[in-house]
């Protein structure tokens, strides 16, 4: 027999995960920090403040020129100081011709040849998830190494390029250095569980296209979890 007391439960959970659902994302842009390297200055790859564009949809992109910075303060998805800063050095930058959206001003655009990435003074809660975008057009699926470095985590990715055209975002994921590993072609992958207050990303030679921090899912969720717990205990 169906009590009320189990239908006020559904729908309790019901809006418990409805809410979840819609504070998540907002949240997570919000407080998300998105740096897209933009090769050589040229504005036609510079995204506006109000463009969204990566795999987590987020405004507010830090456009960073040039080859090599230190101590540039980063904005986060809300368009607010972080207190996070950047530094990066490359041997060199480019661009593919054409981008025709966002998502592509910001993947057709890049740093190389030993690039690499140090974010500081990071105030997003542990753990936090990074986004690495690489990618150039030169077509010949190269190996990628990309290894991400804190004080209290370490990983490496070793992937290859996926071929052109630009097919979009594609995840790599394999973990295991060949000759075990069998390398997987995509152009992001992503780190999770990160810890530290700063880390560094290095792409061992090929293209670092652009950056993203954000906070965990999980640890959004756990604010909707909590609430349920809350309101089981209340139906009880
Ligand atoms: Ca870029
Ligand atoms: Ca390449």
């Amino acid at each position: 027999m169906i009590t009320s007391k189990a239908i006020l439960g559904c729908v309790s959970l019901l809006v418990v995960i409805m809410a979840g659902l819609l504070v998540s994302p907002s949240s997570a842009s919000a407080s998300t920090i998105s740096i897209n390297f933009r090769g050589d200055g040229d504005s036609t790859y510079q995204l506006a403040p109000s463009d969204v564009a990566g795999v987590v949809p987020a405004s507010n992109w830090n456009d960073v020129t040039g080859t090599s910075g230190t101590g540039i303060a980063l904005k986060n998805g809300a368009g607010s100081n972080s207190g996070a800063s950047l530094a990066f050095d490359a041997g060199d930058n480019g661009v593919i011709a054409g981008p025709s959206g966002n998502d592509q001003k910001m993947m057709f655009s890049y740093i190389h040849e030993g690039a690499s990435a140090t974010v500081s003074s990071l105030s997003l809660a542990d753990p936090y998830d990074v986004y690495v975008y690489f990618w150039d057009e030169d077509s010949k699926n190269l190996p990628e190494d990309i290894t991400l470095t804190s004080s209290s985590y370490t990983k490496t990715f070793y992937v290859k390029e996926e071929t052109t055209p630009y097919p979009g975002y594609v995840r790599a994921y394999n973990t295991v250095a060949p000759p075990v590993g069998t390398r997987d072609a995509g152009t992001y992958v992503v780190f999770t569980g990160v810890t530290g207050s700063s880390f560094t990303v290095d792409t061992g030679g090929e293209e670092l296209n652009g950056i993203q921090i954000t906070p965990e899912p999980a640890t959004l969720s756990l604010l909707a979890l909590g609430g349920l717990a809350l309101l089981r205990r209340r139906n009880k």
